[in-house]
């Protein structure tokens, strides 16, 4: 994730209410995010995903780990 480009959209009421972004964002709730390998909503989640792998979004020992959780 680290190295991939990310577009960050502000959706618009029109592309909010729009059929393809409905069949896309199932919840109709943001933040959302869309990847390679699906998509995802909830903020925790999306975070998470974000951080995966980064040396230090994470936190840089367990207990900073557990802080971020
Ligand atoms: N539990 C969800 C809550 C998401 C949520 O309620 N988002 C609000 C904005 S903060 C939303 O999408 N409201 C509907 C809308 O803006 O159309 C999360 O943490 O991502």
């Amino acid at each position: 994730m680290n190295d991939k480009p990310v577009e960050v959209i502000v959706a618009s009421e029109e592309l909010k209410a729009s059929k393809e972004f409905k069949a896309k964002n199932l919840t109709g709730k943001y933040p959302f995010l869309e990847t390679e390998e699906g998509n995802l909503s909830e903020s925790v989640a999306i975070a998470k995903y974000i951080a995966h792998g980064h040396p230090t979004l994470n936190g840089t020992n367990t207990f900073e780990a557990a802080k971020v959780n």
